[in-house]
């Protein structure tokens, strides 16, 4: 009964082969989405994302945040991140998508575009901090965005819409064997937040 009603929250994998993504659809109301959207957007310390791409500093538009249980230490495209501690409503939402995935997790990146105009491009979240193969829950507020998957190797791809207060689990060897990306679109003119919670191996 229990993995019926997950199969029914869930869905099916989306992925053919060599890894594990399931999309649940928005798990909260709509009222309840736009409180977190509003709430998100006031209480975050949203800064301008650094990466270093071929030497060079890059500021990105886009804007990010760093949490978790404790200050860990998160290094990706080369800049470290050290984290916040969890706000009220991080901490609510991050219960919310433990109890829907029968996972948990010790930290949370978000990302803030502004519009369509800002997007992220192909990568997976494998860095050396993160625990291996770990499951990444991936919440939504705003703007709906596609979002896709490429294998490393056959370059299927895979996309789908990513809704207002929606949750995706990324699991398995996903991040070994696909990447994922963000397009940016002339369509979206509003913002949009996502939470990606993720699991810090803690030394
Ligand atoms: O904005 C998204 O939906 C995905 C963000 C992402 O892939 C990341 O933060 O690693
Ligand atoms: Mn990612």
């Amino acid at each position: 009964m229990e993995l019926f009603n997950f199969e029914m929250d869930s869905g099916r994998n989306l992925l053919p082969q060599d890894g594990i993504v399931n999309y649940f659809g928005r798990i909260f109301s709509e009222e309840k989405a736009n409180n977190y959207y509003k709430i998100l957007l006031r209480t975050i310390d949203w800064k301008n994302d650094e990466a270093i791409i071929f030497g060079k500093k890059i500021i990105t538009k886009r804007k990010a945040a760093w949490y978790g249980d404790r200050d860990f230490e998160y290094t990706y495209s080369k800049v470290t991140k050290k984290a916040l501690p969890w706000t009220p409503e991080l901490l609510e939402i991050k219960k919310i998508v433990e109890e829907k995935s029968c996972e948990t997790f010790n930290s949370c990146l978000l990302n803030l575009y502004h519009s369509g105009e800002e997007g992220m491009a192909w990568h997976s979240d494998a860095e050396k901090d993160l625990k291996k193969n770990a499951a990444i829950g991936s919440v939504s507020f705003g703007a709906e965005r596609k979002f896709a998957f490429k294998h490393k190797k056959t370059k299927e791809t895979i996309s789908l819409n990513l809704e207002h207060g929606s949750l995706l689990i990324m699991t398995g060897t996903t991040q070994t064997h696909w990447l994922h990306r963000l397009p940016p679109t002339t369509k979206v003119q509003t913002p949009r937040i996502n939470l990606t919670f993720r699991s810090i191996d803690a030394k």
